[in-house]
């Protein structure tokens, strides 16, 4: 390695005597190319606020598209006016403002974000979602259709504003569909006024590193023939600031001479530029979309993690750190190492790693002067296949328990930095506590198996396992709850308690909800059984950041109740002080994470897996906090929708049988006997807006008669079992 360094060190003061300086390390807000009014030194002076504007216009696009010109054959043309290089592979995306990442909103703690977003995606609604940010004042700005708002429709703008009290890297992306996965996404970072005693001495907009797995093409093919045959689910690449070598670009070309010489051309990589003698914060931000946590590491470096997802924690030195979909990161990096330039690695776990896809990124840290563009001479053509404890001390490890000292820190052996709230930590019981399994079960789910192609009857590939919460796939509302409690049904919810069939068996879907008491302290329990595969998963909670209080890994697989019986023995400990807290945090496969959080913000909240195609078929739920009449009302004049479903003018309707439809929510199907919905009532649903289903006064519409009842959804079919 010395060697390596002294020959970098050489070969690089060689180039710099040729070279003029191209470009210096941006050192002050006025010398940020693309400066916007509100990216300036944060001033703890209130009065200096700013309302800070930007326009979005979503739009699909295409990687290396005609305004790319030349690139990446021509590496200047790479960076021209709406040039989307990505990883030099072309595809489809959908982008905003012909950009990916999309455009940063990069403002001071304290100031009001608005923002217009026009939808010019074809025929598809959307809404963005403003991640981290608990909308505390605005709950009807959180962006998730069906839950806070209805979709902007296509050709529509909407007007987001939100004040942004609490500093700290957020992002924003789509929650609409695929949207974030094919590109709409980009970084929300509020920023402090600098401390004196600050760890770092340079917070730059450059090094904001938005980091996600990548797909070969757009993410709703991918998922259909997932979903629907024998497709896989597996990311391709990993992008780093929208850059990074193509797929399989090493097992060809192994390092930097190799690459000259053989001439094949590539995007330029994302550059993170130091001056040697200074020390960086770096907000490591993931957009990740599959099941692919990236392991970040920095040749020479050690990182100094100083925040996770908006919260500062006591520093803590690693060698490297695996990030989660939809977590955020603070590092230090001190640029202490010989003028020279080292590789910036992310290493695809899960389905990224070498099993699968050997989906793995890399990126640049070069000092100054070395000049752009210049990449190690160093061969790492398998670096990738180095298992992770290759890489010393790992903060927040993939499926893996608290407890290996000097090899891992998980996240639950933080401590935050922030003051604690004794009442979350110490009381002994929650006032709501939440068991959450889940796992791949093996069901019948009607979106993609059911009676027609039972699971059992396909073959390996095709058999399509569903990840659900408590074994119920959630389903969002077509209007949105917290803005038209009126337009919600009582028979639309449900929970566990509320179940009258059984739900390991049948596949049983609903909105699903949980519902809490204004300000009461809550706990979730969230269990990965981990049965099916080992898995990872991330979950996000809107609208508040809680306590990670305990995280165990009990075996490849668990059960709930065996976790119960542990607790009543007293075997978990919850840590009572300084408990880290974050919004979006992993489960170890076949063991547990709990967190606590005060619900201290009403509203009608998501909580789900951060892996797109999880979510999408219902890994999530919402949760209610505090009664409707303890919630803020949306403006007067915030859009609204809805279903269309009048009684008929002249009845009865004759419809043909068909078998191939399938109806899972109220009444939308009411001739298809096999779909009838049962409903129940049940306390943890929202009271205020509860409405009984009108009486029809057409003929024959099944569901339209069903009595007051007993279950929530759920629709099922029980037969074919002569077929296995
Ligand atoms: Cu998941």
């Amino acid at each position: 390695m010395r060697v390596t360094i002294q020959w970098t060190v050489a070969a690089v003061l060689s180039i710099v005597s040729i070279f003029p300086i191209i470009q210096s390390t941006i050192q002050s807000y006025a010398d940020f190319p693309e400066r916007h009014p509100c990216y300036r030194e944060c001033s703890s002076d209130p009065l200096k606020s700013m309302t800070c504007g930007y326009n979005f216009t979503l739009e699909y696009f295409w990687v290396l598209s005609k305004a790319c010109y030349e690139c990446p054959n021509i590496t200047s043309d790479c960076s021209r006016f709406d040039c989307i290089p990505a990883d030099g592979v072309k595809r489809a995306i959908a982008v905003v403002n012909r950009m990916m990442p999309g455009p940063a909103i990069r403002v001071c703690q304290g100031d009001t974000v608005v923002v217009d977003v026009k939808n010019n995606l074809y025929g598809e609604g959307t809404a963005i979602h403003w991640h981290g940010i608990h909308q505390k004042k605005t709950p009807w700005m959180d962006g998730v259709p069906g839950t806070t708002q209805c979709p902007i429709p296509a050709g529509g703008i909407f007007r987001y504003e939100f004040e942004v009290p609490l500093g700290g890297s957020y992002f924003w992306h789509s929650h609409a569909g695929f949207q974030r996965g094919d590109g709409i996404f980009g970084s929300l970072v509020v920023r402090q006024p600098k401390k004196n005693n600050s760890l770092y001495d340079f917070d730059l907009p450059e090094h904001e590193l938005l980091i996600w797995d990548w797909l070969a093409d757009l993410s709703l093919p991918v998922f259909l023939s997932h979903h629907h045959a024998d497709g896989d689910n597996k990311p391709r690449g990993v992008l780093i600031n929208g850059r990074g070598f193509p797929p399989g670009f090493f097992k060809d070309f192994g390092d930097h001479e190799t690459i000259k010489t053989k001439g094949k051309p590539y995007v330029p990589l994302y550059e993170v530029r130091v001056d040697q003698g200074s020390s960086y914060r770096v907000r490591l931000i993931s957009n990740g979309v599959l099941n692919c946590p990236l392991a970040v590491s920095i040749e020479n470096h050690t990182m100094t993690v100083i925040s996770s997802d908006g919260f500062d924690i006591e520093p803590v030195d690693v060698d490297s750190i695996v990030v989660y979909a939809g977590e955020r990161w603070d590092i230090v990096i001190r640029a202490d190492q010989p003028i020279g330039t080292y590789w910036i690695k992310f290493q695809g776990l899960m389905d990224c790693d070498d099993r699968f896809t050997s989906a793995y990124q890399l990126a640049v840290l070069n000092y100054n002067p070395v000049p752009i563009g210049t990449v190690p001479s160093h061969n790492i053509r398998n670096w990738h296949e180095a298992a992770p404890e290759k890489y010393g001390l790992q903060l927040n490890p993939l499926n893996t328990a608290p407890g290996v000292e000097g090899q891992y820190i998980t996240a639950a052996e933080l401590n935050s930095a922030q003051d604690d709230d004794p009442e979350i930590l110490t009381k002994e019981k929650a006032d709501h506590q939440f068991y959450l399994s889940y796992d791949f079960n093996p069901i019948d789910n009607l979106r993609f198996h059911g009676p027609h192609i039972p699971i059992r009857t396909v073959r390996k590939g095709f058999k399509l396992y569903t990840p659900q919460l408590n074994y119920i796939s959630h389903v969002m509302p077509a209007v949105p709850i917290l803005t038209q409690p009126e337009s919600m049904s009582e028979m639309q919810f449900c929970n566990d308690k509320s179940m009258k069939v059984n739900c390991t068996a049948e596949y049983c879907e609903c909105v699903h909800l949980l519902k809490v008491e204004l300000n009461s302290i809550v706990e979730f329990v969230m269990v990965d059984r981990g049965y099916t595969f080992d898995a990872n998963h991330p979950f996000h909670l809107h609208g508040h950041a809680f306590r990670v209080v305990a995280m165990e890994r009990l075996n490849k697989s668990t059960e709930p109740h065996f976790i119960k019986n542990r607790d009543e023995a007293g075997l978990i400990p919850r840590q009572t002080l300084k408990a880290v807290i974050k919004d979006t945090v992993t489960v170890p496969d076949g063991g547990y994470t709990i967190f606590r959080f005060r619900a201290d913000n009403p509203g009608f909240w998501f909580y789900h897996c951060h892996i797109t195609f999880h979510v999408e078929v219902g890994m999530g739920l919402i949760l209610q906090v505090g009664n409707v009449s303890e919630m803020l009302s949306a403006p007067k004049d915030f859009p609204k929708c809805g279903n269309y479903l009048p009684e008929v003018s002249n009845p009865p309707v004759y419809y043909q049988e068909n078998t191939h439809s399938i109806s899972l929510e109220n009444g939308s199907n009411p001739h298809h006997p096999s779909y009838d919905i049962m409903t129940t009532t049940d306390s943890s649903l929202p009271s205020k807006h509860s409405s009984k289903p009108k009486p029809s006064k057409g003929k024959s519409s099944a569901s339209f008669n069903l009595p007051n009842f007993l279950a929530l959804v759920i629709i099922m079919v029980n037969f074919i079992t002569f077929m296995t």
